[in-house]
């Protein structure tokens, strides 16, 4: 008798032990497949966008008017952060910022990187520049700049800055010129802040 009270006995202990480790093992299952679910989901939404690539042509165009030479696009709103490339399509050009690293006057916002390619002599030559502070920024063909071959980029937002005030009475440059920043002033004030 004594036996096989004790044999229940033990029977029970290791019923009530199965139990339990069925118990716990349902209870951590939907644990440990809902975490890697979440994890990647919530780093997908919190991450900041890919940084991107823009292109930009410098070309020479025939017209009734003459040969014209231009940036195409000669405006593009990027991001922080993005890239801009510039890849000769015909002619010889250069993309290079108004800044006194260039000896021009600071036309993109102040502590942000100049850049200058210097002339890119054959089609498919690239140069590229990557932009990471906020703001306004002119650029020119060094070559070109009398025949108003201007671009101009905003980085994030439109913030005020050297690249939206008036030209200075004391900058003289070719009529050309002059209308093109005109022009791409214009437009980047018209994207608002
Ligand atoms: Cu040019």
């Amino acid at each position: 008798m004594q036996g096989t009270k004790l044999a229940s006995r033990q029977w029970l202990q290791g019923l009530v032990v199965l139990v339990l480790i069925a118990l716990t093992g349902c209870r951590q299952k939907p644990a440990t497949s809902t975490t890697p679910a979440a994890v990647p989901s919530t780093a997908s939404t919190a991450q900041t966008r890919t940084p991107q690539t823009y292109e930009v042509k410098m070309a020479i165009h025939r017209s009734d008017q003459g040969l014209i030479f231009a940036f195409e696009p000669d405006r593009l709103q990027i991001a922080p952060g993005d890239t801009v490339r510039w890849v000769i399509d015909s002619g010889v050009h250069s993309s290079t910022a108004y800044h006194p690293d260039n000896g021009r006057f600071l036309r993109i916002p102040p502590g942000a990187a100049s850049w200058d390619s210097g002339n890119l002599l054959n089609p498919g030559n690239a140069f590229e520049h990557v932009f990471q502070v906020e703001g306004v920024y002119d650029y020119m063909c060094t070559a070109h700049e009398f025949e108003g071959m201007l671009g101009a980029m905003v980085v994030g937002r439109a913030l005020d800055g050297p690249g939206l005030s008036p030209l200075s009475s004391d900058v003289h440059l070719p009529d050309k010129a002059v209308a093109k920043f005109d022009e791409l002033t214009a437009w980047a004030k018209g994207l608002g802040r």
